[in-house]
C-alpha cells in the first residue's frame, strides 16, 4: 500500500485491489441490484436532495445514526459480502456496515467533511473501495490546511485509520471533466450504539442535520 499522510492520522491506497477487467461488471451489478436513495437533507430551513444517491448494508445492529434517526442497515448481498471479505483479508480489519455513494455524473459530489460520528469509535478505520469513474479525492488538515489531492481509480482502495478524522476533513469535489458513474463503498465498524436506540425514544433532541458522511 502507498502511504499518503503519516501525520494526525494515516491515509493509504491501494491501486488496482480489484483489477481492471471486473470493475465495470461489478460497478453496473451494484447500481442496478443495491437500493439506492436519494436523501432529502435540510440546511438553513430549505429542504435540498443530496448530491448523490445512498445506501447503507451491515449487519444487524450496525445502525447509523444521524439528524436524530438511526437507520437500519439492509442485509448484506453475496456481491458486498464477496467485496468485504476480500477486504477483509487483505487489510486485516473487521467491519461490519458499509455506506453505498453512487456519483451519478460529475455533477455529484462529496462536501468537506470527517467521519467521525461516536458510534464509529474514536479512531475509525474506514475502508473506501472506489469503482467506475475516477474522481479526484481531497483531504485537507483543519489546522496547517496542507491539502492532498488523490486520483482515485476504478479498483482502487483508500485505507483511513488512527486520529485522520479527527484532524482532516475529506471531500470529493464535482468534475466538469469526469462524468461518468462512480461507486463508493466505504467500509465501517460501528462499535457504539445509536443514542436513539439507547433511549428507545425518538423525541431526543436532534443532532445537528448533515448531509455527508
Ligand atoms: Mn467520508
Amino acid at each position: 500500500m502507498l502511504s499518503i499522510i503519516t501525520t494526525d492520522g494515516e491515509l493509504y491506497l491501494e491501486e488496482n485491489f480489484i483489477s481492471a477487467d471486473t470493475t465495470d461488471e461489478i460497478l453496473n451489478t451494484l447500481i442496478s441490484k443495491l437500493q439506492w436513495h436519494e436523501e432529502t437533507i435540510k440546511l438553513f430551513g430549505k429542504s435540498i436532495k443530496s448530491p448523490r444517491l445512498v445506501c447503507w448494508y451491515g449487519d444487524s445492529g450496525a445502525d447509523y445514526c444521524y439528524s436524530g434517526i438511526s437507520h437500519k442497515p439492509k442485509p448484506w448481498i453475496p456481491e458486498l459480502s464477496e467485496i468485504l471479505e476480500k477486504i477483509q483479508q487483505h487489510t486485516g480489519y473487521d467491519f461490519n456496515a458499509v455506506l453505498a455513494n453512487l456519483y451519478r455524473n460529475g455533477n455529484d459530489s462529496m462536501g468537506w467533511h470527517a467521519d467521525k460520528e461516536p458510534e464509529l469509535g474514536t479512531e475509525p478505520i474506514l475502508a473506501s473501495l472506489s469503482l467506475g469513474e475516477t474522481r479526484v479525492f481531497k483531504i485537507r488538515h483543519k489546522k496547517t490546511k496542507k491539502t492532498h489531492s488523490v486520483e482515485l481509480n476504478s479498483g482502487s482502495l483508500l485505507l483511513m485509520s488512527g486520529k485522520l478524522q479527527q484532524h482532516w476533513q475529506h471531500s470529493v469535489p464535482k468534475s466538469k471533466r469526469r462524468n461518468g458513474s462512480r461507486i463508493n463503498l466505504s467500509f465501517r465498524r460501528i462499535v457504539h450504539l445509536c443514542q436513539s436506540d439507547i433511549e428507545g425514544t425518538d423525541s431526543m433532541p436532534s443532532r445537528t442535520a448533515r448531509n455527508d458522511w
